[in-house]
């Protein structure tokens, strides 16, 4: 009967075959660290996740290093887990674990960052937002607000992340046809609020009242933007223009304040997504390449009717 059942049914064959039916599968997670409160959410939003499928996540926090995670992929691959996903830090050096988790028939799913690779076979899937959308968005919001015109200083994320890469290269296609808009200078603050704070206060002084534009790759660096800013009697969303990208709660609030005034959507909370394409992958079913989330802009007309819903 059973077999019959199988034969009858090809993916109760296929998971039976690949074991996984009604056992527990075990997945690697290499977290890239705490770096924001986006990856704050993001982190919160895969473990609940794992925790509501039965999934025994194994968390790996990389403390923003990427020898820690390829580290924590290794000692994934020794424990023989089911999966891995991976938030990789930076766009580059991950083709030897990779090769080393395909040999050990492990799938790894890439989640919030892509990366650079000859072999895109390496890796099952990318899931996370479009940057180059996001970067694309937010220059063509900035063009309307400004009429193309205004002194931009940039506050970019991690160096050789795929966020911060392609946040900054879309965003200056954007612009090109406005050579009004000018990046007069730009700088890492890695993501963090405190990346943010320094790089404004160190361009307030080298820049003074010549900047009219700051546009951060996330909300908590344009929050520590805004904290300098203010410091210096200045008032940010009126006398310096700030858009940002992630849509964090607090970055929400600070438009409807009127104290910034464009986040772009990068929505974190795909943890459903992640184990859904984990799951898939297990069964022996093929998964997308890519996986885009779906980002929306708030700002002054749209940021008040939003706040309430918002899940991170
Ligand atoms: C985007 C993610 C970025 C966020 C930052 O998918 O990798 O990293 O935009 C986070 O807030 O630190």
């Amino acid at each position: 009967m059973k077999l019959r059942m199988l034969l009858l049914f090809p993916c109760c064959l296929s998971i039976f075959l690949n074991g996984a039916a009604g056992r527990t599968i075990t997945v690697g997670f290499a977290q890239t660290g705490a770096e924001s409160a986006w990856r704050t959410a993001n982190t919160v939003s895969i473990r609940a996740e794992a925790e509501k499928r039965g999934v025994v996540l194994k968390f790996s926090d990389g403390e923003s290093k990427q020898e820690n995670q390829i580290r924590a992929l290794r000692s994934f691959i020794t424990q023989k887990v089911d999966a891995i996903i991976l938030a990789p830090i930076v766009e580059t050096g991950w083709e030897p674990v990779l090769r080393e988790a395909r040999r050990a028939g492990i799938p790894v799913i890439l989640e919030s960052r892509t990366i650079k690779v000859s072999d895109d076979s390496l890796y099952a899937t990318f899931i996370g937002s479009n940057f180059l959308e996001e970067g694309r968005m937010a220059a063509e919001w900035l063009v309307r607000r400004t009429g193309g015109k205004g002194n931009i200083l940039e506050i970019q994320g991690e160096p050789g992340s795929a966020p911060a890469n392609e946040r900054r290269i879309a965003f200056a296609q954007a612009i090109a046809p406005h050579p009004g808009l000018r990046i007069i200078d730009a700088q890492s603050g890695d993501f963090r609020r405190s990346g943010g704070k320094e790089v404004m206060e160190a361009m307030l002084k080298k820049h003074g009242r010549d900047i009219d534009i700051v546009y951060a790759h996330n909300d908590d660096m344009g929050l520590g933007a805004i904290q300098a800013i203010e410091a210096a009697g200045l008032q940010p969303g009126k006398d310096v223009i700030i858009v940002t990208v992630d849509a964090i709660r607090e970055g929400i609030k600070a438009v409807i304040d009127g104290r910034m005034n464009c986040v772009v959507e990068c929505n974190p909370m795909f943890g459903p997504k992640v184990f859904d394409s984990v799951e898939k992958l297990l069964a022996g079913q093929a998964v997308p390449k890519v996986i885009y989330n779906h980002d929306e802009l708030f700002d002054a007309t749209n940021a008040a009717a939003v706040i309430n819903s918002r899940e991170y």
